[in-house]
């Protein structure tokens, strides 16, 4: 009760002397594709076998939060929520692929951080097409349809200039970017909010050569639902995204034939994409082919994150030595989670639990008591809330998302008692049909309503891994209130549509009609 009542009043007094004397910084890291089963302060086992020291510095100087939820487990889709605070349905950047651009008048957290004095700016992955608004620096990928890549990887500066960088890795170029921002570039007089963004660890999963060697003397352990079969789930048995099936020669880090030309080299290395068999070496077959494909992605895949946590570390340290860390909120998360093997998978889009769910750390001394671990409820839209809140600044209504920031508070308000998730992109690229569903307390109701119209209902903490679709045995009881409160929050949250309306938002194809890097490039042509 006193531990209690003394670190209640630290953190006030902590709150106020921060918010009075200097005001708060932010530096959002957000990886691409970066699975909370990779990273160590989570405790998985893979884990345990490749940490991540830098990444849980930021958990154990403040806080890790393990119930917070992506709202639509795509990438653009994704990031457009964390911007805006809406659902993908309002801010209608809801696909990847045939789902326009995002519409960069919207109003965004970033914004409205720039809008109360703060320097901002973004560096790395960005993957929405139009050029980013509310910043006063921007240093963003745009090629590979704005994926940007591991070897040279072309970036767009402010809008206009584009340069393709020749010698580093792409963590390497963004790291140094990050750093180069925050010492010779930025306002000191002023406060400032950097989004610090890696293309690490998405597809391909290409590593910097200097952790070629990292994990060459053992092999990973595989999850325990590897071999899952799918059973009572016709949506799960229809994915094409199998690490035994669907892996392409370029994930393998195959080299084409000599004399190919570049369209038959490209299609050599997508062979595998659709399920078309292929193995390295005749010998190879089986088993034992699809533990080569699970150890070949895994371990490239933790070499990259590898490098991801180096440049973590780099920041960290950059503010140890500059006192900067005292007033500023560092978070780590991830656009959305990811499968390294669990149901077979590679990519996420699921609303199960390892795609769904986000790996999210913070810091902030005087504000979160250090090694933190909280359950508290939340989804991506309450990141920018959460943020502004911390920071003293008004959260704006048409922001869907809240603030979490009482997670950190002694006096914890209940946070979200249930989360809302909407994935559409269909078929490309791993054939996951369309569904919608609610966490709530222990279970998991997901409706695939698409081209099938089939209901999955889990109890987790039965059932951690989602393999028994419990639906068609459960109490009516049980089914008609997870029900109820799925639609309350469709009402909420203004996505109460027919389902003949939401097919259509999967059907529909919204073309590019802004693409960056020609912009770009026609504006520097248009200059000469
Ligand atoms: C690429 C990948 C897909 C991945 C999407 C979306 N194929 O198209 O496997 O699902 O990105 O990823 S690749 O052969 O081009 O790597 S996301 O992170 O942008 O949502
Ligand atoms: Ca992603």
């Amino acid at each position: 009760m006193c531990l209690m009542v003394m670190s209640m009043l630290s953190c006030q007094l902590g709150t106020q002397k921060n918010a009075k004397d200097k005001p708060l910084n932010v530096i959002y890291i957000m990886a691409d594709d970066h699975a909370y089963q990779a990273i160590s302060a989570y405790g998985s086992e893979i884990s345990k076998l490749a940490p991540t020291p830098n990444i849980d510095r930021i958990a154990q100087n403040g806080a890790r939060m393990d119930q917070v939820y992506c709202t639509n487990s795509i990438c653009g889709p994704s990031r457009s929520s964390i911007l805006t605070g809406q659902f993908s349905h309002l801010n209608g950047f809801y696909k990847n692929v045939d789902g326009g651009d995002f519409n960069g008048d919207l109003l965004t957290f970033p914004k409205l951080f720039q809008q109360n004095g703060y320097e901002t700016a973004v560096i790395g992955k960005w993957h929405l097409g139009t050029t980013p608004q509310g910043f006063d620096h921007s240093k963003v990928l745009i090629n590979w349809g704005g994926q940007g890549t591991y070897f040279n990887p072309q970036f767009c500066v402010n809008g206009v200039d584009t340069l393709v960088e020749t010698t580093r890795h792409s963590t390497q170029v963004i790291e140094d970017d990050c750093i180069e921002w925050l010492t010779e570039q930025r306002d000191p007089g002023k406060p400032f909010m950097l989004l610090y963004q890696f293309k690490a660890p998405h597809r391909d999963w290409r590593p910097d050569s200097m952790y070629h060697d990292l994990f060459a003397d053992f092999d990973f352990p595989t999850p325990l639902s590897f071999d899952d079969a799918y059973e009572g789930r016709p949506a799960a048995a229809e994915n094409m995204m199998e690490i035994e099936n669907h892996l392409n020669r370029r994930d393998m880090k195959q080299v084409p034939p000599a004399g190919l030309t570049r369209r038959d080299s490209m299609r050599w290395l997508a062979y595998g994409d659709k399920g078309q068999f292929w193995t390295p070496h005749d010998s190879l077959q089986g088993e034992d082919l699809k533990h080569w494909k699970y150890q070949t992605y895994i371990k490239d895949y933790l070499r990259c994150v590898a490098g991801v946590d180096r440049a973590v570390g780099r920041v960290l340290d950059h503010l140890e030595e500059t006192g900067l860390d005292e007033n500023t909120i560092v978070v780590y998360t991830s656009d959305q989670g990811f499968y390294l093997g669990e149901h077979g998978w590679f990519d996420k889009r699921w609303m199960y639990e390892e795609s769904f769910k986000m790996p999210f750390v913070v810091q902030c001394p005087g504000v979160i008591e250090p090694g933190t671990e909280s359950d508290h409820m939340a989804m991506n839209i309450d990141f920018g809330p959460t943020l502004l809140d911390m920071a003293g600044l008004d959260v704006p209504s048409t922001m869907q998302g809240k603030s979490f920031k009482s997670a950190f508070d002694d006096n914890d308000e209940p946070g979200r008692t249930a989360v809302y998730y909407h994935y559409y992109e269909y078929p490309i690229w791993h054939k996951v049909q369309p569904h919608y569903g609610i966490k709530s307390g222990p279970y998991k109701l997901m409706h695939f309503y698409y081209s099938m119209d089939e209901w999955e209902l889990y109890n987790l903490d039965d059932d951690p891994h989602e393999l028994n679709n419990m639906y068609a045995s459960a109490p009516d009881s049980l089914i008609q209130r997870l029900e109820a409160e799925l639609k309350a929050l469709q009402v909420e949250f203004g996505d109460d549509q027919s389902l003949e309306d939401m097919k259509l938002m999967t059907d529909t194809v919204i073309a590019r009609v802004y693409s960056e890097p020609r912009k770009a490039l026609e504006r520097k042509e248009g200059a000469k």
